[in-house]
């Protein structure tokens, strides 16, 4: 029996996921273009999938584990289990405006258009502060939204703030912050989650050792 961990096939976590498996003494050869591999030495199955279908593989039961930025986890809304954060991708989700903007509070956020790649998660933080806002879901590119005229503010992923400065924007509000996390299945067997423990045995290790 082999456990089954999705990992990002390419992007800002791909490299840091396959890092941490190094450092946790799991060796896989990940050739470009396979989109599946096994650990030599470890009972593990690696699938490389796109970072969004990442938890609706994990919730049903196709991959076992995954790791993914807490952000899509959130967005996704999926049956899943937080295991434990990985300590990379760090980022947070915020709401910004043109810099010009004179914003004094969430308030100022009533019945502006919001451009933004998480509906779900902006949908819920309106709801949270009464504030009535009309979403527009765009999947890449959000900052130029408010330059081209098609939004009044936006809400997307920040880590050192150059993208919203570069596009006339300052950070309103941070909604979430988020980091690279272990994901599981809510319904492991007995077999599976003693590899999970194992694995996860491992991680802390790992990340100890940097501490
Ligand atoms: O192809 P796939 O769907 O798998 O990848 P993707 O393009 O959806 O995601 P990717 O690889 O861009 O990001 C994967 C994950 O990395 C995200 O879900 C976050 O959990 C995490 N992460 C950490 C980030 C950032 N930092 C980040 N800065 N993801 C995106 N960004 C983008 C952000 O969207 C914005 O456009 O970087 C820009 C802002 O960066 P700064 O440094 O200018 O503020
Ligand atoms: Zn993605």
């Amino acid at each position: 029996m082999k456990l089954k961990l999705a990992i990002q096939k390419s992007g800002r976590l791909h490299d840091d996921s396959i890092k941490l498996l190094k450092e946790c003494g799991i060796d896989i050869n990940n050739g470009v273009n396979q989109l599946k591999t096994a650990a030599s030495n470890f009972p593990l199955e690696v699938f490389f999938l796109r970072d969004d279908d990442i938890p609706q593989y994990v919730e049903d039961g196709v991959a076992d584990i995954g790791i993914v930025g807490e952000n899509v986890v959130m967005e996704k809304n999926k049956q899943v289990q937080i295991v434990e954060k990985l300590g990379f991708g760090k980022c947070r989700l915020s709401v910004a405006v043109p810099k010009t903007m004179d914003y004094t509070g969430v308030a100022d956020l009533d019945r502006l258009r919001i451009a933004t790649s998480y509906p779900v998660i902006v949908e819920q933080f309106l709801k949270k502060n009464n504030i009535t806002a009309e979403i527009h879901e765009i999947s890449g590119s959000v900052e130029i939204a408010p330059g081209i005229g098609l939004a009044d503010a936006i809400c997307d992923l920040v880590s050192s703030g150059s993208t919203l400065f570069m596009n006339g924007l300052k950070e309103a509000e941070v909604i979430l912050k988020s980091e690279a996390a272990l994901i599981a299945n809510k319904g492991l067997n007995e077999a599976q989650q003693q590899l999970l423990q194992k694995l996860l045995f491992r991680i802390q290790a790992v990340k100890k050792a940097k501490n």
